[in-house]
């Protein structure tokens, strides 16, 4: 059997039809070397990173697999319906079609839904011997034990991905909070599931093994068990690589672990702060987030020299407009390195949807929601109109990033955290300041 396994790039705007493409890539995205692990060795495979290659459409292959964002879903459901167009199946899988299956299966022949260790070897299974069904449920959350390494040896391109490549390592799913906004508990369960240390390290050796040293680890909330995240850190400190990850505000309270974090290579760590303002963190149950300790723990991380970002979330009905304002002069006497700014969106499957859905014509485009993330507002804020809400964020983009307060906020580039910051910098300003809208991300 041929498989080609796609992971879509997405359209720039809703105004500007082009797709998003680049040159290269700071990260290896996981999903598809990890997909192609599931399917049976003898079979051919090809991965596509569309974002970085174009996708062959007349290629000779008996099955597609596509991986599926909401940012992505349009792009995903052309690419499905022109192979299915050939009469190749297609089936899809990914955190978009888990909230959105009957819309999946109008562009798709069968739909994972869920995690996919436990079905992927159904599905394709199923696939060649032409006895594939719709839906495959993934019942049971995976225990996370003996996931299969991804097949890196697929990835074509790889200097695509940079000289210095930086791998994905997924340590642990879910996470233990539960913020109005998030859907997490819901895609991934709300059991915070982890790896054993073991295995990490094992991964992070085969990783070494190829030449990398640079780790992304892919968590919803990397220390979600602090006490097992620390086990985990203790035992990487020997194999010297460099680390990043995602993790929750509270984490920066924790001296013990960021000494170790800093020990074992922590590079850079992004946060989700949200908000400045306590009522608005109170009423999207953000109860890790202390407004009054931000101070304290930005100088924890400054003073062990962890470069960091910040994500913020505008549009809260308890927000006053001064609110960009005073986040700005936050950041700027913090010296904060980076931040991201985003509009408020209610995600289909969120606590927050289900509340807003509630009150009469708060939300809008509802059938878009999500799909165009930092560009368009799906909302009727309190305090200005959508669009002033879309111009407001993007004007955030703006001034953190002009030149006088990356002057300001960076520090000389002398160590590895502060080029990182720097890096991050330049790119976030380059996409502030382009004639497109487009995605702020720097990957
Ligand atoms: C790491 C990460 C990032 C990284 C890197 C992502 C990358 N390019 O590789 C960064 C920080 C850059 C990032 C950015 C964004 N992210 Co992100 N990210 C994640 C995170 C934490 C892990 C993703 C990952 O690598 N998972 C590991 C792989 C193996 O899992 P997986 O892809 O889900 O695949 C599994 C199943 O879904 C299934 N599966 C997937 N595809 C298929 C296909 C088939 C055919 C089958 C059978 C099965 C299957 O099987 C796999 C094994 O179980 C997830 C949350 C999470 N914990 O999953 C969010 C998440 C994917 N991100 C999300 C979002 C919204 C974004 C942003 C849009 C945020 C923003 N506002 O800018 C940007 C978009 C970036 C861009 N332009 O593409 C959302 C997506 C929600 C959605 N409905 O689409 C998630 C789920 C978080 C959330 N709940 O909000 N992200
Ligand atoms: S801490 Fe992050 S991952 Fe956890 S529920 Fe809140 S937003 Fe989601």
């Amino acid at each position: 059997m041929r498989l080609l396994i796609i992971q879509p790039t997405y359209y720039y705007s809703p105004s500007d039809p082009r797709l998003h493409k680049t040159k290269r890539r700071a990260l290896m995205p996981l999903t598809l070397p990890y997909l192609a692990a599931f399917a049976p060795k003898e079979w051919n495979i090809t991965l596509v990173d569309e974002q970085l290659e174009d996708i062959d459409f007349d290629a000779k292959v008996d099955v597609v697999a596509i991986t599926t964002w909401t940012i992505n879903s349009f792009r995903a459901y052309e690419i499905a319906d022109r192979f299915r167009e050939r009469g190749i199946p297609v089936i899809m899988g990914g955190p978009h079609v888990f909230f959105h299956v009957e819309e999946a299966l109008h562009h798709s022949d069968a739909v994972c839904v869920g995690e996919g260790e436990n079905v992927c070897k159904d599905m394709l299974n199923d696939c060649a011997s032409g006895r594939l069904k719709k839906v495959y449920r993934a019942s049971n959350l995976h225990n996370m034990t003996n996931l299969p390494f991804p097949r890196y040896d697929l990835v074509k391109n790889s200097r695509k991905y940079g000289l210095v490549k930086t791998y994905s390592v997924q340590t642990s799913r879910g996470c233990p909070f539960r913020c109005e906004f998030c859907s997490e508990r819901y895609y991934l369960g709300t059991n915070y599931r982890y790896r054993s240390v073991e295995d990490v390290v094992e991964e992070i050796k085969r990783i070494k093994g190829m030449g990398g040293r640079y780790i992304f680890f892919a968590d919803s909330n990397f220390a979600g068990k602090v006490s097992h995240t620390m086990k985990l850190i203790e035992a990487i400190i020997p194999l010297k690589i460099r680390w990043s990850t995602l993790w929750s505000m509270n984490l920066c309270k924790n001296d013990k672990l960021m000494d170790l974090a800093k020990r074992s290579g922590l590079l850079h760590v992004n946060i989700g702060m949200e908000s400045i303002d306590r009522k608005t963190l109170k009423g999207m149950n953000k109860k890790q987030n202390k407004a009054g300790e931000y101070r304290e723990m930005l100088f924890k991380l400054r003073r062990r020299g962890i470069s960091y970002s910040l994500n913020f979330i505008f549009g809260w009905d308890t927000e006053e407009p001064d609110i960009f304002d005073a986040t700005l002069q936050f950041l700027m006497d913090n010296k904060v390195p980076v931040a991201y700014f985003n509009i408020l969106t209610p995600h289909k499957g969120t606590a927050l949807y289900d509340r807003m859905k509630e009150e009469d014509g708060k939300i809008i485009n509802i059938d878009d929601i999500g799909r165009w993330p930092g560009i368009k507002c799906y909302i009727r804020p309190t305090y200005c109109t959508p669009e002033e809400l879309e111009d407001y964020v993007r004007w955030m983009y703006q001034r953190f990033y002009s030149v006088s307060s990356i002057l300001k906020r960076l520090s000389f580039p002398v160590s590895q955290a502060d080029v990182a910051s720097w890096i991050i910098n330049i790119s976030q300003r380059r996409v502030a300041f382009s004639d497109t809208a487009e995605n702020f991300d720097a990957f």
